[in-house]
């Protein structure tokens, strides 16, 4: 077998895209419960960022007929990173697209999208428009107050597989839990300097689990737990707050208007250093998913999102060979 060529150099988890079926209560869920700028907006898409994100946008939402992810897209550091990132795929055998500027996703330039080794509609991109400053327009800030995106959490069947094909593209793996065999169930991985830009939770996949996102300060995250409760919208809190016991975040989920779920996210670590080591839970520890050791609900475990391939269609899903909620632990409620 020929050697893969040298993967691109990835900065950090970048954007989404979401297919919604009605943008209008995708647009009050969003924007005004959670906060989102609108950077941009065209007949049936809504492009938004957080105060603290300097490119045109962190998410789009695409009406559409069915709910799904469109694809999760990585920054790339330089132009020529783009090439890397064809080359590198299509050695690897896997559905590739170049997508020039002008024709994906407005404010983006020269991308290459992909289905990945593990069945994700995955983009690369360097060139994005940039955005106003809004670090201290305090003015414009509300509900959530969100900052920026911080990570994509992705279901896949095979952890091990997808540890293997990140960890090739030269992410580091910040936190793991392990069973007592150090079977892999679950792993967050970086490029930027943070606990994670993608993790892997065990489930049928390929399917999106969340995207988190980032505000500055826990007081954000319960606020918004507030918020959702006075306007009788609180069946859209899924799981939390809490404080996680890996990443030692503190969290909030909440799924939006077409089952879409979104963690708030914040106070998680800096991973930076080069020597950095591995935090690894193991499965039996009742702190790992929630520190305070209360119950995960069964959906977190098994609802997730849809995703589609490049031609626009759902992505076969297959079953998992590890079910952690399966595992007669007190912080998963469940087994
Ligand atoms: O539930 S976990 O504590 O394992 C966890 C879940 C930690 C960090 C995350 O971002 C997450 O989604
Ligand atoms: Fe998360
Ligand atoms: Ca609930």
């Amino acid at each position: 077998m020929t050697p893969l060529p040298r993967p691109p150099d990835v900065v950090r988890s970048a954007y989404a895209q979401l297919v919604v079926t009605d943008l209008p209560k995708a647009r009050w869920f969003w924007v005004d419960m959670l906060g989102f700028h609108v950077q941009y907006e065209a007949a049936d898409s809504l492009y938004l960022r957080g105060t603290d994100e300097l490119t045109h946008h962190s998410l789009v939402l695409r009406q559409g007929g069915i709910a799904a992810l469109d694809h999760i897209s990585y920054r790339l550091r330089a132009p020529e990173d783009v090439d890397r990132a064809e080359d590198y795929f299509r050695a690897l055998g896997c559905p590739v697209l170049r997508v020039p500027r002008g024709e994906g996703t407005h404010g983006v330039g020269d991308a290459v999208r992909v289905v990945d080794p593990l069945g994700f509609p995955v983009e690369f991109f360097h060139e994005i428009d940039r955005a106003e400053r809004l670090i201290q327009r305090y003015d414009l800030r509300r509900g959530a107050e969100i900052a920026r995106l911080d990570h994509f959490n992705i279901c896949t069947p095979d952890i091990p597989a997808a540890y293997a094909h990140y960890k090739a593209l030269g992410f580091g793996c910040s936190e793991t839990i392990e069973g007592d065999e150090h079977e892999l169930y679950a792993a967050w991985m970086y490029r930027k300097q943070t606990v994670h830009d993608v993790a892997f939770t065990g489930g049928a996949g390929p399917r999106l689990h969340h995207l988190g996102v980032a505000t500055h300060e826990s007081h954000q995250v319960l606020r918004t737990a507030d918020l959702f409760g006075s306007v009788r919208k609180e069946h859209h809190i899924e799981r939390g707050p809490g404080r996680h016991g890996v990443s030692n975040a503190f969290y909030l989920y909440l799924r939006d208007p077409d089952g879409h779920r979104v963690e708030i996210y914040t106070s998680d670590y800096y991973t930076g250093d080069p020597d950095h080591e591995t935090y690894r839970w193991n499965v039996h520890d009742d702190r790992r998913r929630d520190f305070w050791g209360n119950a995960v609900i069964e959906s977190w475990y098994k609802e997730a999102t849809p995703v589609l391939g490049l031609d626009g269609n759902s992505q076969p899903v297959t079953d998992t060979i590890l079910d952690e909620s399966a595992v007669q632990v007190g912080a998963d409620g469940l087994g």
